[in-house]
Parts: C-alpha cells; sequence; structure tokens
C-alpha cells in the first residue's frame, strides 16, 4: 500500500495521524498539491492511498477508515456518524476557519466561526461521560476530528472558548504521540503558516452556514472560485511588483551555440523519445513527445535556465529493413529520407531542438560499443542460447512480426509471431504452429543460436537504491512511478541485448560477428551520441550527473526502458553517467472514439495537419489543451472547433484585441496614463496569482493544466473591460476618460503578460502579439524571477503597433468535412487490431497497466476492500470466459449471456470500491 500526502494539507494529517495511531504497514509519498495520484480523476486529489488491488481510495475519511479496519478496529455505527458530522457539519466551517486565519489574517474571528460545531461537540462529549468520542478507547472518530480540529485549535487556545469537554478531550487525544508526530510532519512545525501554500490553493468558502459540503480539495483552475479574497498585504505586493516595471528584469540573452552546462546555472538536459524513422507520426505521437518536450524547453528558456533540448530519428532495426524491402531501397536511403519527412513536421509544429540527429552514426557505435564492452568487463553480460525461427529462403531469422501461424492457444489461423490478434495472448514465435515466413511464405526452421544478454538481476539492488532517490527527488509523473513499480515487482530477468540482423549497430565482439545489438539496448544510447554530434563536449552532459538534471519526455509505452533498462545499461557501464532525474510521461491520445491507425487511414499524421489549413500554432494549442496528461484523452475535431471558437476566438483572442483597439482607438495608439483604483489592484493580485500558479505548475511539468491559467487571465480580462466599460466612460468627463485610459492601460499590460505566457504553448501567436504591442524585446524576462511577477511593461505614452485580429472560426461544415477525410467517421464495431506504439503497450499489462476506467466515483459508503478482491477476481474469470467464447465464434445468444454477467460483476465489482456502478465509457468503440 501506498499513502501519497502533500504538506501543509489539513486533510492529509488526519491519515497520517490514522497511518501512525495504527501502525499499519504503508509507504508514505509526498507529493506536490498538484499532483495527480488517481488517475481517472480530473482534478487532482490528496491524500490517496493506493490499495494492493491497484485502486485508490481519496476520501480522507474513507482511508482512515481503512487504515482502522485493516488494524483490526471495526468501524461502530456511532462511529461512522461522527465521521458523517466530521465531513459535513465540522469541515466547511473549518474551512471557513482557516481561510480566514491563513489567508485573511482574520485568527481573532475563528472561534466565531467554529462556534456552532464545536458547541455540538462539547455537549455530546459531556453527555456520553466518556474519555473519547465513542467510549473508553480512542477510535477513527477521535483521530479524524482531532486531526481536523488540531491546526486551528494548537494555534489559538481562544478558538476553544468555554467548551471544557472538548478541551479535556482535545489534551486527551493530544497525549497521544502518534498523533502529535503526525501534525508536526504535515505542519513542518510552522503551525497555521505551513498551510499556507495550499489554502491558496482552495476556492474562497463562501459561509459555514447551512452549507453541506463535502471535504474536497476544489481546484480553483477552471474559474469557478467566485471571486479571490486578497489580503491588504498581498495588494499591496501586487502594486509594488507592477510598478516596478521592467528595469528591474534581467535581459533574457540569446541561446549561443554549443550550450554547455555552467556553474553556478540550473543546467537542464531535455531529450524526447527518439520516433522511429519509418513511419510519420501521428498526433498521439507528437503530443507524447517532441511538442511536450519543447513546451516545456521554450518554458525553461524564459526561466533562463541553460538548458539543451535535443532529439533525433531512431533509424535502426528490423521496421526499417522491411520498409527498405517494401519500397526497394536500402535501409540507410529509408532512413535518409523519412529522416527529412520528421524533421519537416516537427518544423511545420515549430519544434524548437536545439539539435535535432539521428541513431545511425559512427558516433553512436563508438559510444554503444564503448558502454558495451565496459558491461562486459564489469561482468553484467551473459551469455545464453536462444531457438529463433529461420527463413532458409530469405536467409534470415525471422523477427516476431514477421512470422505468422496458427495460435497454439486459440488456433486463430493468422496469430503473430509475438501475439495472437485474436485472443489477445503473448506468444513465443517457436510455439507458433505451422508458421510461415511472411515475406515468401516458406516454412521456417528452428535453430538454435547464441546471444548476449544484460544481467538485470545483478544490478537489481543498484537501480532500485538510485530509483528511491530519483523518483523521491525528482519529478516523475504517477504512470511513470507506477510502471517501473510494476516492473520491479515482478522480479528483472535477463534482457537479450543482440538480433540476428544486418541494420543495426554491430556488436564488437568476437563471438557474435554476425550480430547487432536490440534497439532497445542500442537507440537510448541515441541521446549520448546526438549529443556527441552536437558537440565534441557531450561529456559535460552525459558524464555530469552533479550539474546536469535530465528530463526525458515520452510515451507511457516507452517508460520501462527508460526507468529500469537503459539505467541499468549506464549503472552498469560505471561511468558516471547523467541518470534520468525527471521521467514525463504521457498517456495516450486517442482519435475520436478510436485509435489512430496508418493502414486504416484513420487519424491525423503530422504530415497532414499543414494540409488543413489550420494554422500550426492553433494545432499546438489545442493537442496540449487535451495533453494526455494523467489519463487517456482524445482528438475531437468538433472540439477542437469548440475550443478554437470559444477559447482562442472569443476568449483569449477577443481580449487582447479589445486591449489593444480601445489604446488604438481611444488614445490615439499611445497607452494611457493609469491611475489605480481598489478594482485594478484587486485585478493587478488575480492575474499575479495565476501567473504564479502557471509558474508552479510549469516547473512540475504539468503543461496542460498551467495552460488554464492563461485562459483564466484572459478571462478575467474580459470581465474586467465588460464591467468597466471603457468605450462609454471615454465618452465621459475628465473622470470617466481617466477610467477608461486606467483600464485601458491594464489591459494592454495584460495582453503583454499573456504573450510571453503563451510563448512555449504558441511561439508564433505570441511574437505577433508582441509585435502588434510593439512591446520591448525585454518583457519576456518576466518569467526570471523566482516566482514571476506581473509588472508594468508598456508604461504610460508607449506606441503599439497595428493590432488585428489573431483567431479565426472555425465553421462547422470545415470540420465535418476535415472529420470525413480523415476518417473519423469510419463505422468500427472492433477495437483496433493494429499493433501500434500505443495499443501495443496495452497487450503487456506486466509492463503497463491498462487504463485506468474513467468511472466517476460518487460516494466512499459501502466500501468493502475485501469483497472487492474476490470481485475484482471474478471479473478478470468472466472477461477471459468471453474473450475465448469471441475468439471460437461462439453462438451470439450465448456471447450476450455472457457479456451480461460480466457487466453485472463490474456494477458489484464498483459498488464494493465505492464507485459508480455506471459503465466506464468504451474506448474504441462509437458512441451512438
Ligand atoms: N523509437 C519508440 C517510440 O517511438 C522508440 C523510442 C526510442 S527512445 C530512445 O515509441
Ligand atoms: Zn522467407
Amino acid at each position: 500500500m501506498e499513502l501519497f500526502v502533500s504538506e501543509g494539507n489539513p486533510h492529509c494529517l488526519k491519515v497520517l495521524a490514522a497511518l501512525e495511531v495504527t501502525g499499519v504497514q504503508c509507504s508514505v509519498q509526498y507529493v506536490n498539491h498538484e499532483e495527480r495520484v488517481v488517475p481517472f480523476l480530473s482534478r487532482p486529489t490528496l491524500p490517496a492511498l493506493l490499495l494492493p488491488t491497484g485502486l485508490h481510495l481519496f476520501s480522507s475519511n474513507a482511508i482512515c477508515r481503512y487504515l482502522f479496519e485493516v488494524s483490526g478496529q471495526e468501524c461502530s455505527e456511532f462511529c461512522n456518524q461522527w465521521l458523517e458530522w466530521e465531513a459535513t457539519d465540522l469541515q466547511p466551517a473549518l474551512l471557513q476557519a482557516l481561510y480566514m486565519a491563513v489567508l485573511q489574517g482574520k485568527g481573532s474571528e475563528v472561534s466565531t466561526v467554529l462556534q456552532g460545531p464545536l458547541k455540538f461537540l462539547d455537549q455530546s462529549l459531556s453527555k456520553g461521560g466518556m474519555p473519547y468520542l465513542t467510549g473508553e478507547a480512542v477510535s477513527v472518530a477521535d483521530v479524524v476530528l482531532w486531526a481536523a480540529l488540531y491546526p486551528v485549535l494548537s494555534d489559538s487556545s481562544q478558538a476553544l472558548g468555554e467548551h471544557k469537554s472538548v478541551n479535556g478531550w482535545f489534551d486527551r487525544v493530544a497525549s497521544i504521540h502518534s498523533c502529535l508526530s503526525a501534525a508536526q510532519k504535515v505542519l513542518q512545525g510552522k503551525g497555521l503558516q505551513g498551510m499556507k501554500s495550499y489554502m491558496q490553493r482552495q476556492p474562497a468558502p463562501q459561509s459555514s452556514q447551512g452549507r453541506n459540503t463535502q471535504p474536497c480539495n476544489c481546484n480553483p483552475i477552471e474559474g469557478e472560485e467566485g471571486e479571490r479574497a486578497f489580503s491588504e498585504e498581498e495588494l499591496e505586493a501586487a502594486i509594488l511588483n507592477w510598478s516596478k516595471g521592467l528595469s528591474t528584469s534581467p535581459l533574457a540573452t540569446d541561446r549561443q551555440h554549443p550550450i554547455l552546462p555552467q556553474e553556478g546555472k540550473r543546467n537542464i538536459l531535455v531529450t524526447s523519445a527518439l520516433p522511429y524513422v519509418n513511419n510519420v507520426p501521428h498526433l498521439g505521437n507528437i503530443i507524447g513527445c517532441v511538442l511536450s518536450a519543447d513546451v516545456f524547453s521554450r518554458y525553461g528558456r524564459l526561466r533562463g535556465w541553460n538548458l539543451l533540448f535535443v532529439c533525433g530519428t531512431d533509424e535502426y532495426g528490423t521496421a526499417t529493413e522491411n520498409k527498405a524491402r517494401e519500397e526497394g531501397l536500402t535501409p540507410q536511403l529509408i532512413c535518409d529520407k523519412y529522416h527529412a519527412v520528421h524533421s519537416s513536421i516537427y518544423k511545420w509544429f515549430q519544434i524548437d531542438f536545439d539539435f535535432f540527429g539521428r541513431t545511425t552514426t559512427e558516433k553512436q557505435t563508438e559510444i554503444a560499443q564503448d558502454i558495451f564492452w565496459r558491461l562486459h568487463k564489469n561482468g553484467f553480460l551473459v551469455e545464453d542460447t536462444v531457438e529463433q525461427l529461420r527463413c532458409e529462403q530469405c536467409q534470415r531469422f525471422l523477427a516476431d512480426r514477421f512470422v505468422e501461424g496458427i495460435c497454439p492457444h486459440c488456433k486463430y489461423p493468422e496469430a503473430r509471431g509475438d501475439q495472437c490478434d485474436k485472443c489477445g495472448r503473448l506468444i513465443n514465435a517457436v510455439e507458433l504452429r505451422e508458421p510461415q515466413c511472411k515475406v515468401c511464405r516458406q516454412t521456417p526452421v528452428i535453430r538454435s543460436s547464441k546471444h548476449l544478454f544484460l544481467d538485470l538481476p545483478k544490478l537489481e539492488t543498484q537501480l532500485e537504491q538510485w530509483l528511491e532517490k530519483s523518483t523521491s527527488t525528482g519529478d516523475w509523473t504517477t504512470n511513470a512511478k507506477q510502471i517501473t513499480r510494476s516492473w520491479l515487482r515482478d522480479g528483472l530477468k535477463p534482457r537479450c541485448i543482440t538480433r540476428d540482423l544486418l541494420w543495426g549497430t554491430p556488436v564488437p565482439h568476437p563471438d557474435f560477428k554476425e550480430k547487432v545489438f536490440y534497439v532497445w539496448f542500442d537507440a537510448p544510447i541515441g541521446y549520448l551520441s546526438i549529443t556527441a554530434n552536437y558537440t565534441d563536449e557531450w561529456e559535460k552532459w552525459w558524464k555530469n550527473p552533479h550539474q546536469v538534471e535530465l528530463y526525458n519526455f515520452m510515451a507511457k509505452d516507452n517508460v520501462p526502458f527508460h526507468s529500469v533498462v537503459f539505467p541499468c545499461s549506464l549503472l552498469g557501464a560505471q561511468d558516471n553517467y547523467t541518470l534520468v532525474s525527471h521521467l514525463v510521461a504521457t498517456e495516450y491520445l486517442n482519435y475520436e472514439d478510436t485509435k489512430f491507425s496508418k493502414s486504416r487511414g484513420v487519424g491525423v499524421f503530422g504530415d497532414m495537419a499543414k494540409d488543413t489549413g489550420i494554422p500550426a500554432d492553433v494545432w499546438r494549442f489545442y493537442l496540449l489543451y487535451v495533453r494526455p496528461e494523467g489519463q487517456d484523452s482524445a482528438f475531437s475535431w468538433a472540439d477542437m472547433a469548440l475550443k478554437n471558437n470559444s477559447e482562442l476566438l472569443n476568449n483569449l483572442g477577443n481580449f487582447i484585441n479589445r486591449a489593444g483597439m480601445f489604446v488604438t482607438k481611444f488614445f490615439e495608439g499611445c497607452v494611457p496614463v493609469m491611475e489605480l483604483q481598489q478594482e485594478d489592484k484587486k485585478l493587478l493580485a488575480l492575474v499575479g496569482w495565476e501567473l504564479q500558479q502557471y509558474i508552479q505548475l510549469m516547473d512540475k511539468v504539468k503543461i496542460r493544466d498551467a495552460l488554464k491559467h492563461i485562459l483564466n487571465i484572459s478571462r478575467h480580462g474580459n470581465q474586467y473591460i465588460q464591467v468597466n466599460e471603457p468605450w462609454k466612460n471615454i465618452k465621459g468627463g475628465d473622470t470617466e476618460r481617466q477610467r477608461a485610459g486606467t483600464v485601458t492601460g491594464v489591459s494592454v499590460n495584460i495582453a503583454c503578460l499573456l504573450s510571453v505566457m503563451l510563448m512555449p504553448y504558441m511561439p508564433e501567436v505570441s511574437q505577433t502579439i508582441r509585435n502588434q504591442l510593439n512591446a520591448p524585446q525585454s518583457c519576456v524576462s518576466t518569467m526570471l524571477q523566482g516566482n514571476g511577477t506581473f509588472v508594468c511593461s508598456l508604461c504610460a505614452g508607449h506606441r503599439i503597433g497595428t493590432v488585428s485580429p489573431l483567431f479565426q472560426k472555425l465553421e462547422a461544415d470545415q470540420i465535418e468535412a476535415l472529420k470525413k477525410r480523415f476518417g473519423g467517421q469510419q463505422p468500427e464495431d472492433e477495437p483496433s487490431k493494429e499493433k501500434t506504439p500505443q495499443s501495443a503497450a496495452s497487450t503487456q499489462p506486466a509492463a503497463v497497466p491498462a487504463p485506468a476506467a474513467a468511472v466517476e466515483v460518487v460516494t466512499v459508503n459501502g466500501v468493502d476492500p475485501e469483497k472487492a478482491k474476490q470481485l475484482t477476481q471474478a471479473v478478470a474469470e468472466q472477461g477471459d470466459k468471453v474473450r475465448a467464447l469471441k475468439a471460437q465464434n461462439a453462438e451470439k445468444a450465448v456471447i450476450t449471456a455472457e457479456v451480461a454477467k460480466l457487466l453485472d460483476l463490474k456494477k458489484q465489482l464498483a459498488l464494493a470500491e465505492g464507485k459508480s456502478p455506471e459503465p466506464a465509457p468504451q474506448k474504441g468503440k462509437k458512441k451512438k
């Protein structure tokens, strides 16, 4: 079990106290407030408990109750009532009290807010006449209520007022050492101030009166928070920053190649997974790797980090050999051709690599062979004999995908050497019945051949020590940590690193002269060799773990190779290599309701995007808006049009355009004098707050979440203009005209800030805005300072340029046509059979846990972990049965009956897990 908590979060205090009091064995992970631990929730929810079944509990009270139950202390009905009261009556009042005490400096009013609930608690305790809430012994109710009240009551004894029974009870629970130690951990000895950063992320509570709210960590991102309240100090700070202007901002310097690590700087090396050269990347590939890495790199440069971003095409392997055969070219020519295709696609998408190389170079051979010999010398390679299929006619060993035969499990006649598409089982090629070479249809023979294996078991301890450190100090995405853990849990086995192929890096060992390195041993070494082709001083990046932080971007099917296999190669090679510090993995992007598929012509591929007439920046925006961050997501034409028309056109573009037009029309193109009133100051503080959220999220590579804060700012801006009506005021007297000037000046400065925040996402639009505003180059340095500050960068008198609209509407008929053209409407009654990297991953449960179903969770009552465990097993068995029946083409009625049973079991399971029994929307099926 694993418990995820964050510092300063009062709900985490409850669960940590429960954990310490019960002594249940469970590891604790501290994550930041925004960490999306539960993959299918749209909001970050902490605390969360990962159960052995792989499911999560994420209501603090449910977690506490579970911990007590696991330790053998059943929760009585009475106890449940207290938990219910805590959630519905006490929490709303407490949240309000904390908000006032922590953020508004109104600690003295806390006792009034808590009056009602404390009185009720006091009366109950004195009536019951028992030391604890439910009797003579401490129960989960005591721990939960105590922990909930602790931050407020320990801070101010006044808050307790005359409630003597509460006082006695509170001290009694506090004398349990484990409770206080949990409080210490969460508040860090800072008392209420330890909760400040948590509280700042909470929506302002409305009123504690008569509200029956569940405790929740509502994230204010969607702008549902109502009005944020700022203290006088916060307003003062915002004005101070604003009036500092640009003079204090250091200038961002231009990039000079080669970029090398520098003493005293934050040296960041960014890689994105090397795309296979032999196919054209689709939108899912683009968002998973290069685009995400590009946004982060652009952001890092804005932050003034010393950053190098490298990538390149992954060119060796069977797939390339095969493509060469198909197109009648040599593998080298295929690589040259497609390398150019990739380069031009990324250029169009404005991926700003510092260097885009390839893996088929001399440096690759040099470095890969060096790593090989080191592993050999250090005793991390072992020899073994492997049985393989060889086609005598084609004179080659057949890679698994190039053999076909009868599935040994379900008798499907067209099973491939690695997997059967019918029953979905993984197959060992030599087990296929009546195997055939896919190229010439001859029957291959079984040949045994000697191969070299990387001795992962021997490196396991070292790996685990490194992982422990890297995953706890770095920003690894949750899926990356989970996938890695599941590989380790299953125990590591030696991995074959050689292949009987021609197109690969040659194995230099004399006993293996005919062989090349397996692509997954070779490809990650490409990161090093590509850097070496960029600069001779590449070792300053790659053999410099103390000075360099390495960010690896990828889709989740690549995780184990980057977190387990490649780090083992580097650890075993023992040459002080730089290992990954932050492993950033996306989930999958689907296309409409299905998967991208080259062979079925479904989906948008990189080279086609530009033919749609939709600008690259709009593509970037939408892909980043739906970035599969924490859960799978889907590209949808209708949604893209909607987001373009609502967010870009009506919200962002509209605001920037209006601000600029007011300056042009009402003030002859010069920024007017601004005299800030209370309302303007509030807006400055609010915009500053959004900027800080953006920076905090971006620092943690939460790219999609950060984007929402840009859109929040323009929403605030539009509202501000709407309320202040400069177009009316400009026609009034002096006071009104002055007011119009201030509102226009503030707005146009917000537009300038937006252009900077947009730079990582929409580089061209960002530049266009700055051109239109004639903004000074130095305005891009806003982000250099620690938290980012909103300064006045277009002062009174500044002359702006020519303003014009930034975005165009996407019309319904245009979208319909595009949708038809790219196959989004193709009927599809079976999930894709094609083995794209995305679908490949989902067939390997050991490597990649199945994507969590997007079920909405409504209640935790009735949670029954034991029953859930049994039901999980039953669902799995019934699922197997259904699949087997389908594979055998059993009668429809029989299948339907078994499917109905399966659905019913799933429903029961959902209930036992405390989820809504509504079935998850089916991936890969058309919604009607
Ligand atoms: N070419 C697989 C992929 O694109 C592979 C990545 C290599 S990263 C070193 O999914
Ligand atoms: Zn053959």
